[in-house]
């Protein structure tokens, strides 16, 4: 099933199926670079579009990814409270040395380095999400209660 995917979309295929899940890695023919593109191909509400968005703890240095509904813009105060140091966003440089992906294309699951990862309570209202699958074209549907025991993750507001 995973024979015509690009590299980094195969990638995330392997690392679902790793994990145990059968979720399928799709590569649709526009982008899906945004959270808008996503939803317009595969016609879904922007809502249910999981946004991996990666920051940096700015004194830990860690990488930290919050899986954001893309009908919500993170406040940056929240994730702080949560982590117990301020964060900063990311540069394209730090998304692809912590992550193994380009920006557009940042999947929940397969990065190369361990990363904190916090969930948007607001996906778990869906009851199917779809997130980026390592390009930005690539997405795989899942069920948002997953993404908390796939990734590691926890559940938490990231808006007020
Ligand atoms: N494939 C889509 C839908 S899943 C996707 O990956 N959307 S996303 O929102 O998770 O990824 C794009 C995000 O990357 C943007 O919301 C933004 O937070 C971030 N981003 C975009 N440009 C930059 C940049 N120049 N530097 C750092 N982060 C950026």
């Amino acid at each position: 099933m995973t024979h015509n995917l690009s590299p980094s979309a195969r990638r995330v295929q392997e690392a679902l199926q790793a994990l145990g899940y059968a979720y399928e890695v799709v590569e649709a023919q526009q982008a899906t670079r945004t959270a808008a593109e996503a939803a317009r191909a595969v016609g879904c509400t922007v809502g249910q579009i999981a946004k991996s968005l990666i920051f940096r703890g700015v004194q830990s240095g860690r990488g930290v990814l919050v899986i954001t509904s893309g009908a919500n813009r993170v406040d940056e105060a929240l994730v702080a409270a949560e982590l117990g140091e301020p964060i900063a966003k990311a540069d394209a440089e730090f998304v692809r040395e912590q992550t193994g992906y380009a920006i557009g294309g940042v999947p929940p699951v397969g990065h190369r380095q361990p990363l904190v990862v916090l969930i948007d309570r607001d996906l778990l209202q869906y009851e199917a999400i779809w997130a980026a699958g390592g390009t930005p074209n690539a997405l795989f549907r899942l069920d948002p209660r997953d993404l908390a025991p796939m990734t590691g993750g926890r559940v938490i507001a990231v808006t007020r």
